[in-house]
């Protein structure tokens, strides 16, 4: 028979996908409360800056009095945009709190444990971790190596180019699906930035936004190290900076969680010979362009993680 922490821990995992998009730079939390073999109340973070998981289940009617608490991260124990988590725990008499993953924020980083431990509450921690840290790999990785999460992306030929060569002109050419199109964009929404470069904004005046699909629209960023460009939107960022690692700061320090390059072949090879990324995606075209612009290689020790998306 399936072990219940597994099944209620597997229903936080899916509650908090929910908040995908909107809860940024916070990880996404679910949370589940059961009591007498029964869920009696579950919750998810549904807003930046709103309820936590486990505030959002426990504030609602019931008696959660000798109850089990699942949730996917750490109750907190800080004063944030909310009071601690793991004070309303202690508060609403929960017996025994089930977790995935420990909190790596600095204000968090086992103090929830502490306090709640400290309140006489069993504490089972590490159930399912892995699916969480692969869940909230965006927050870890930011929490973690003080960077954003980066998604690399390109559209290329059935034949491997990303663009035909400049003698054949400036004419418009699209190799994505209608389908492909629609999953960047879905994509799109899942990121909190999208970055490119000089050249392709030059040559595409691209608006970066997530058109063809529905939720939030990424931060635009534009790396332009020349100097080049004097008519950069003012809701877009401008970077003039001269390395990767220097980006990747800039954009740290933006509070900028993940990010989306989308080229040009420059910008995305600085990213491939730097080895600072965490994921490659690559819409592959029905269409053979028999020349042109190579699409980038990736060192395939490198890439743990490569999706190919046929057309
Ligand atoms: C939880 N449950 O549902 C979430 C937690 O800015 P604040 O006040 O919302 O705090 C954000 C921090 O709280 C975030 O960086 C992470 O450490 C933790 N998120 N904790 O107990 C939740 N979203
Ligand atoms: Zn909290």
């Amino acid at each position: 028979m399936e072990d219940p922490d597994v099944k209620y821990m597997q229903r936080c995992l899916q509650l908090s996908v929910c908040g995908l998009g909107r809860v940024r730079p916070n990880p996404l939390v679910g949370c589940v409360v059961v009591k007498d073999g029964r869920i009696v109340s579950e919750g998810f973070h549904q807003e930046y800056g709103h309820n936590h998981a486990e505030r959002n289940a426990l504030l609602r009617d019931g008696d959660f009095r000798g109850a089990t608490l699942y949730v996917n991260l750490e109750p907190c124990s800080h004063y944030g945009n909310t009071p601690p988590c793991a004070d309303l725990i202690i508060e609403k008499g929960i017996r025994r709190v089930v977790c995935c993953n420990d909190d790596p924020n600095p204000l968090v980083a086992g103090n929830g444990f502490r306090k709640l431990e400290a309140a006489g509450i069993e504490v089972v921690r590490h159930l399912l971790e892995e699916e969480g840290r692969e869940l909230n790999r965006r927050f870890f990785t930011f929490m973690e190596r003080r960077r954003p999460y980066i998604v690399l992306k390109w559209a290329e030929s059935n034949d491997g180019f990303m663009a035909p060569s400049p003698s054949e002109g400036n004419a418009r050419y699209w190799l994505s699906t209608q389908k492909q199109n629609r999953l960047n964009h879905c994509w799109r929404t899942e990121e909190a930035a999208i970055l490119i470069g000089s050249e392709t904004y030059l040559r595409d005046h691209p608006s970066l936004t997530a058109r063809h699909y529905l939720g939030p629209q990424p931060q635009p960023v534009v790396l332009d190290r020349r100097g080049r460009l004097n008519d950069v939107p003012s809701n877009w960022l401008h970077l003039q900076t001269a390395t990767v690692e220097e980006t990747l700061t800039a954009l740290y320090e933006r509070k900028i969680q993940s990010v989306i390059v989308e080229g040009g072949r420059q910008i995305l090879d600085a990213f491939i010979s730097s080895g600072i990324y965490d994921e490659v995606r690559i819409l592959r075209s029905p269409l053979n362009l028999g020349g042109g612009l190579k699409a980038p290689s990736i060192p395939p020790v490198a890439v743990s993680r490569l999706l190919v998306v046929e057309p």
